[in-house]
């Protein structure tokens, strides 16, 4: 495989001003006639150098320029090109091709998933369709006729608005659809099938009336209520927040079952894997219901940061993903509880971001090379792309921010451009200089920040001393790296808790308790005056930059914090310290053969949380919640599965032992609530449900028969999927073997139908820590709903094991290991992007002692050694042995 580079960027030689396409869809091949009308470059010279369309897995049955049929003679064809030479500045190509998208298992590209045809085509999917300019930096206007079986396909969908539609005598029909706004290529989306819709209308800030359609199979049109809510929110949420008003007169939603990702946002015909998008009580959970708000969300933001302005290369692709992460996340914490937003973002981010980062796949926010550009839709592209834009954000603040994200909006309207000049629109609004900042697009890897105290009694000074670093990730050595611009957002205590007014030296007046300090050198101390006491600091406010702060908080303090602190990220944060110093020490224990003691200010500090009913229940929730096993594994040195698993355990056993009491009457009252109000999905709601789901979890350690009941009464008595999946997980997870088989029979007998529902099970399942887990895993491969085929099934199935059942994925002799190298040589040739993806897992050997790492590296080198590797799976798999 060949390394595509940055610094090799050149602007196209030619653009594209029209596409016009016709697409013949049959059962066993599909013709695709593309007309496009083309011209040179004109920011180039005037000479016309030779045409290189892209164009893989496609049976050229004819091609013209201006008209003139061409022979073999007049063209080159590769298995990923066809080269021609115009001999006019404005010229037309003309090309027929035969697909077959009823072949299509890697899903990207035109393919069929449940008998209907649907697209995929971001990044380079396009060139599977026809031969094209596939790169986002060419961006033409498209009109597209569809034709097919009228039974078979009664609906025929593409971008923009419809214009014509006509019967044919064979039973054919077709339709044509014109997108007026430019765009690149990956943005093209084609839908038919037989799908019902529901519709809606949307009118916007000035008063176009836009008509919202929701397309799925007519089976689950009564789970798409949620969905059309969530897309009028963020409508109107983004005009008011970033003053974006949506564009074409119709806006469409299609449901495909047969996914790699969570959804695309092609202009106007957004397409969705449905399990982002249905959802009702019944069958989906409230962290589904919010993933599907989130994401249905994200997609429509795209059309501004994405479609109207995209991206000059997929160098930039965080231009698009971050800033639209960034703006999801803040429309999601509008919509919910903003602090447990941010909670649940932090906590994956450090779980599985900074892992990636850690990795041999570490890449900056803007990569400089790749081979397989889907390898690149990434934690960091996404996740540390958005704390970038939250970064910026912090530094010049709600106001100056929004006339940054207007003049790009306006600059570059109908462009496709670079991070850089993202940047430059935020500097150009607010006047602030950027430059050193922009070092996190460039330099990969987390930074550690060390932070250190100094209290000066007589001088009524306290001084926080801020010591930056970056550890060396693939190509850039930690000598290399240069000073981050690193936002602290900070407090400093008082005895009583309450913030004091912060006055640097230097400075005429006091601020308000809070503030953001920004650290720009590798070390760098800060003076506060008029300090009476010596101060407790909270640091990092709100998590304020990616990094990995530390302080040498003692215990009391962070309880004091936890109870105290006026953010209320940090309480939550002071409270995940401590129990990360508390399981580090039985991790110890643990190791050493000692007897495991739980430090006793765990309990009381989780005590003292369960009987305030002052509280949001959900940040009760967020803080019962231990930190996962994978984040222990990530922040180890070295990372023992055993000790984790069984640290961890022995943690939850304990507090639920010394917690029983206000967990019962907790879990009691909120199920009394559940049980007698019927189900919705709003942010107290899920606070509620949380904090009672989380209480049973820890109640039926204690094995108690009361407990059993309760378990066994809210799983067949609740009217909703979010109770009834706890239970059965509590029960996937308990001794109860007679209860949890019946269960989990009961449970697939009634979903079976439903292949969401069924991704569940199989993830319980999946999930398990009892002993066994290979063996239930491989089981249940042979279930009639398992399928390689499906990427829900993999990921809830393989995904769910390798990535949340550490202990049995790790399991000694390698097993686990044989078992994911085996699946991924099968998936390398069926779908290599969901092949390169549950690797990943493989790819962390270094965390781990040497007997295992000897064991995983003896799998990746067996998948190197097996054959012929797609791009994906190669990239990953040699980056992880180099
Ligand atoms: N832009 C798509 C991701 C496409 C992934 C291609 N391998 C979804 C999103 O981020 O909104
Ligand atoms: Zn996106």
């Amino acid at each position: 495989s060949k390394t595509i580079y940055l610094k090799d960027y050149q602007a196209p030689d030619y653009l594209i001003d029209e596409t016009h396409l016709t697409f013949e869809l049959f059962e066993d091949h599909t013709l695709v006639h593309a007309q496009l009308v083309m011209r040179r470059n004109p920011a180039l010279s005037a000479d016309l150098p030779v045409l290189t369309l892209d164009g893989q897995q496609l049976e050229l049955l004819e091609l013209k320029l201006d008209d003139r049929a061409l022979s073999a003679t007049d063209y080159t064809l590769t298995d990923s090109h066809l080269t021609l030479q115009p001999t006019q500045a404005s010229f037309v190509v003309d090309s027929s091709v035969r697909i077959h998208p009823e072949s299509n298992t890697a899903l990207e590209g035109l393919y069929k998933s449940s008998g209907m045809f649907c697209t995929q085509c971001e990044a380079e999917g396009f060139r599977k369709i026809t031969y094209y300019l596939d790169r986002p930096d060419v961006m033409s206007s498209f009109t597209t006729t569809v034709s097919g079986d009228k039974q078979k396909y009664p609906i025929l969908l593409s971008n923009g608005n419809p214009v014509a539609s006509g019967q044919e005598d064979d039973g054919r029909h077709w339709a044509t659809w014109e997108d007026p706004f430019k765009k690149p290529a990956y943005l093209f989306a084609l839908v038919a099938g037989d799908l019902w819709c529901v519709e809606d209308k949307f009118t916007t800030v000035s008063s176009r009336e836009v008509t919202l359609r929701i397309y799925v199979e007519p089976e689950n049109i009564d789970k798409v209520q949620h969905a059309m809510d969530s897309l009028k929110k963020s409508m109107k949420w983004d005009e008011e927040v970033y003053g974006r008003e949506y564009d074409l007169d119709i806006f469409m939603i299609v449901a495909v079952n047969d996914f790699n990702m969570g959804a695309m946002e092609n202009k106007g015909l957004n397409i969705f894997n449905s399990s982002a998008v249905l959802a009702r009580a019944e069958t989906a959970t409230d962290a589904a219901h919010q993933r599907v708000e989130a994401i249905v969300a994200h997609e429509y933001f795209h059309n501004w940061s994405g479609n109207r302005v995209t991206c000059r290369d997929w160098f930039q692709l965080s231009l698009k993903e971050g800033f639209t992460v960034f703006r999801d996340a803040a429309f999601s914490a509008d919509m919910n509880s903003a602090t447990v937003k941010r909670i649940q973002d932090v906590a994956y981010l450090r779980t599985h971001q900074f892992a990636e980062d850690a990795g041999p796949m570490a890449h900056p926010v803007r990569p400089d090379a790749y081979m397989e550009i889907s390898n690149f839709y990434t934690l960091t592209i996404y996740e540390k792309g958005s704390e970038v834009l939250r970064m910026i954000h912090t530094l010049l603040g709600e106001e100056a921010f929004r006339k940054g994200s207007d003049l790009y909006f306006e600059r570059h309207d109908g462009q496709a451009v670079t991070c850089d000049d993202f940047v430059k629109a935020m500097e150009d609004a607010s006047g602030i200089d950027l430059t050193q900042f922009k070092r996190w697009y460039t330099q990969s890897g987390t930074p550690r920040l060390a932070v250190a105290e100094r209290y000066d009694a007589a001088a009524k000074t306290y001084t926080l001393t801020f010591i930056q670093s970056c550890p060396a990730t693939p190509g850039q050595r930690e000598s290399d790296k240069l000073p981050f611009v690193i936002p602290v957002e900070l407090g400093l205590l008082d005895a009583q808790g309450d913030d004091l007014p912060l006055r640097l030296q230097g400075e005429a007046a006091a601020a308000a308790g809070s503030r953001v300090l920004s650290v720009t050198e590798a070390q760098q101390s800060f003076t506060f005056v008029d300090i009476a006491e010596k101060p407790l600091p909270s640091l990092l406010r709100g998590f304020s930059a990616p990094v990995k702060l530390s302080f040498p908080y003692d215990r009391d303090q962070l309880m004091f914090l936890m109870q105290h602190d006026s953010d209320g990220f940090n309480r939550w944060e002071a409270g995940q310290q401590l129990s990360v110093q508390v399981l580090q020490e039985l991790i110890g224990q643990h190791q050493r053969g000692e007897t495991l003691e739980l430090d006793q200010r765990l309990v009381s500090a989780l005590r003292t949380l369960l009987q305030d009913g002052s509280l949001d229940q959900a940040m009760v929730a967020e803080m019962l919640s231990l930190p996962g096993e994978a984040y222990l594994t990530e922040i180890s040195d070295v990372a023992d599965v055993d000790a984790i698993h069984g640290a961890r355990e022995f943690a939850r056993q304990q507090l639920a032992e010394a917690l029983f009491e206000p967990l019962w009457q907790r879990y009691q009252a909120n199920r009394e609530v559940s049980r007698t109000t019927p189900y919705v999905a709003e942010a107290e709601h899920f606070a509620r449900r949380a904090l009672q789901n989380i209480a049973l979890s820890y109640l039926m350690l204690t094995g108690k028969p009361e407990v059993l009941a309760a378990t066994l009464e809210q799983y067949e008595a609740c009217d909703n999927m979010t109770e009834r999946l706890t239970a059965l997980a509590v029960l996937v997870n308990s001794p109860f073997e007679a209860e949890r088989s019946k269960a989990l029979a009961a449970f697939a007998e009634h979903f079976k139908d439903n292949a969401l529902v069924m991704d569940q099970w199989f993830s319980v399942q999946a999930a398990s820590t009892l002993p066994g887990g290979l063996a239930r895993v491989q089981a249940l491969m042979e279930h009639p709903a398992f399928t390689l085929k499906n990427p829900n099934k993999v990921r809830a199935l393989i995904g769910a094991f390798a990535g949340q059942n550490l202990v049995n994925f790790h399991a000694a002799d390698g097993s686990g290991y044989r078992f994911l190298a085996d699946q991924v040589i099968v998936l390398n040739a069926l779908n290599p992007q969901i092949a390169s993806r549950l690797l990943a897992p493989l790819t962390r050997w270094r965390k781990y002692g040497s007997e295992r790492q000897a064991l995983m590296k003896a799998e990746l080198e067996r998948i190197l050694a097996s054959g012929e590797l797609s791009a994906d799976v190669y990239e990953v798999v040699s980056k992880s042995l180099a």
